[in-house]
């Protein structure tokens, strides 16, 4: 027994000691590599973490920005600022970008139905955001409720577009969505949300979602709605901003 103990020490020093020089020349390739000017190999967590240029304009219905959060800036069109003609590319390693991809599919809308997004960095962590909403139009006066509206914070999942932190957003509860845009009302640094939208018995609706510091769009405000919003009809919409992601992001070039 008391032998047995006394030759445990010299057993276990070999590993240790193995151990220690295994950590030293791991410490030593970690402390190497973070030192490089690219780093690419690198652990793929900390690749993965690499914070994208922030996000700009190619074009005044083009943005390049981070929305999966892979590091790389991907390109999101928006054709006549309504959010219903939007399409996406991932952009790849090289530089390039993908193949168009419309966010309607992406999001899964069912025939009949319009998916409507808006898309900005609400919060301002650097990863792009994105508003959808998808309804039935109702085709008469009475407006139809949405079936989804959410804020999406990102990333956002390539094949769909899910976020892991979505949350439901009330813009399609009682009105029917026709258009979303990014607004700047309130002049502070958070993107904000023009909705156009059917409320019923033929009046359009402009309705405002202003964004607090770092949650994103909030809900209905009638304080905010009166000062900001605006009513219409379809034969004479409000008026709707074009000019919001211009107010947020520079030009590419
Ligand atoms: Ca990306
Ligand atoms: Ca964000």
């Amino acid at each position: 027994m008391l032998r047995k103990r006394s030759r445990l020490p010299r057993l276990i020093a070999a590993p240790i000691a193995a151990a220690a020089l295994t950590l030293t020349v791991a410490g030593h390739q970690a402390s190497a590599a973070g030192t490089g000017p690219s780093a690419p190999g690198g652990a793929g967590a900390s690749g993965k973490a690499a914070a994208a240029p922030a996000p700009c304009l190619a074009g005044a219905t083009t943005l390049l920005g981070d929305l999966d959060g892979d590091g790389r800036p991907d390109k999101i069109s928006n054709p006549g600022h309504t959010g219903t003609k939007m399409t996406v590319q991932w952009g790849a390693a090289d530089g390039t970008f993908g193949t168009k991809q419309t966010v309607s599919k992406l999001l899964g809308a069912k025939p009949g139905e319009v998916a409507t997004a808006a898309v900005a960095d609400f919060q301002k962590d650097g990863k792009l955001d994105m508003v959808v909403n998808i309804v039935e139009p109702s085709g008469v006066d009475d407006p139809a409720t949405a079936r989804v509206a959410d804020y999406r914070p990102g990333p956002l999942k390539r094949a769909n577009l899910a976020s892991a932190h979505a949350r439901h957003l009330d813009i399609g509860d009682s009105r029917e969505v026709k258009q979303l845009r990014i607004a700047n009302y309130g002049d502070d640094k958070y993107p904000d949300l023009a909705i156009l939208n059917n409320a019923g018995d033929g009046v359009w609706d402009r309705e405002v979602r202003l964004t607090k510091a770092r949650s994103g769009p909030g809900s209905y405000d009638s304080e905010q709605q009166y000062k900001y919003g605006e009513h219409g009809t379809p034969a004479e919409p409000p008026a709707m901003p074009s000019d919001g992601w211009k107010h947020f992001y520079k030009s590419c070039s």
